[in-house]
């Protein structure tokens, strides 16, 4: 597969670990996009009153309803950022930019991984939180489980409950792990790591920025789960302006404005607290498969369709923010082994259906 870093220890890192821990930007740079935050989210705007937080849980940009705050969110730290990511990461895009600020007593942000933002579980797809103030227990610091990545390959979509769900205290106790950073001391992290942050129990927020990276060649996606259409996730093909345009606070209507591309199968499975630990256990061995051409196969992949308007606008392939062009590693999941050929398009509606496609992809699923 191609390096996501360009560091070959830290890139070897990253795939044992899920995540390093790096400084990114000196503390000074950190200080200095803190201050321009500040214009906007100033420490007064979260003073507690009596023990009631302004926020109870985070207070980011992503998920307010609030465009402008979004526009600053995003452009501040694509600014600031863009540069040290480039030099870290190999050949790779900013796919959304934000900030997560987290008042004093502000509560616990649960134990997550994130969306589904490509077209393809075998894309790396990577995220940055970097500090923007000293962080700790105290003040509710990132908290990673190590080698938790690359094990559980989901399609996660806005209402997705986690499978880890009923056993998610046994997890951060038993195998999470705290990263008190200095400003700027960046956490850069596989998107399908587990992670969360305690509540902030200092009397001052705590200021982080956070970014996620896409593979150039990848095509970033919105995931929609479709209740008309069980049993499969509509995939849209989207730009950076679509996360910027639309906040991740709210479900979102069907999109009108972006390419309908295909749907994934839904293959979600809930693993056990047993199957999670025994998995965890074999992880170098699983992710190591999931890596080569057959088990890359075995990943659940969007059922291609031919392209469709969804306004009254004409979009063509050629409105795709970015076109996959195969490269080795993707050329392998597309002409995978024999999976059956997207049987059947309805009609008026321009999904593919599965046909038998997710019975086998569930028998290679686990
Ligand atoms: O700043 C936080 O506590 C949230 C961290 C997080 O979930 C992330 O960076 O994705
Ligand atoms: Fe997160």
């Amino acid at each position: 597969m191609r390096p996501v870093l360009n560091d070959p220890e830290m890139n070897q890192e990253l795939l044992e670990q899920g995540f390093v821990h790096h400084q990114l930007i000196s503390e000074e740079a950190a200080a200095a996009i803190l201050v321009e935050l500040q214009q906007c989210c100033p420490e007064a705007m979260f003073l507690p009153e009596g023990d009631t937080p302004t926020h109870s849980i985070i207070y980011s940009s992503y998920l307010i309803d609030d465009q402008k705050l979004r526009e600053v969110g995003d452009r501040l730290v694509r600014q600031a950022l863009t540069e040290s990511l480039g030099a870290l990461l190999n050949d790779y895009v900013i796919l959304s930019c934000g900030f997560f600020i987290k008042a004093p007593n502000g509560g616990e942000l649960g134990l997550h991984t994130h969306w589904t933002v490509t077209d393809s579980l075998a894309d790396h797809v990577v995220n940055c939180w970097c500090p923007l103030v000293s962080t700790n227990v105290a003040n509710g610091t990132f908290h990673a489980v190590p080698g938790s990545h690359r094990l559980f390959p989901e399609i996660i979509y806005f209402g997705y409950a986690p499978f880890f769900g009923t056993y998610t205290d046994e997890i951060k106790e038993k195998y999470s792990i705290p990263l008190s950073s200095k400003p700027g001391q960046a956490v850069i992290f596989d998107d399908t790591m587990m992670h969360w942050s305690p509540d902030n129990v200092t009397d001052r927020p705590r200021y982080a920025a956070h970014c996620t990276l896409v593979p150039r060649e990848a095509q970033p996606t919105y995931v929609y789960n479709n209740k008309e259409n069980p049993g499969e996730f509509d995939v849209y093909g989207v730009d950076q302006a679509f996360f910027v345009n639309n906040g991740l606070f709210q479900e979102l209507p069907p999109p009108t404005d972006v390419p309908l591309i295909g749907a994934f199968p839904d293959t979600n499975y809930k693993y056990t607290y047993d199957e999670f630990e025994d998995r965890v256990a074999r992880g170098s061995e699983i992710r190591e498969h999931l890596r080569s051409p057959e088990g890359m196969a075995s990943l659940p992949r969007v059922v291609a369709v031919t392209l469709q308007a969804t306004n009254e606008t004409e979009l063509t392939a050629a409105d795709l923010p970015i076109h996959t062009e195969a490269n080795n590693d993707s050329a392998a999941v597309t002409d995978g082994p024999t999976l059956p050929a997207p049987s059947l398009v309805t009609t008026g509606d321009p999904r593919v259906k599965s046909g038998g496609l997710m019975g086998w992809l569930k028998s290679k699923f686990r």
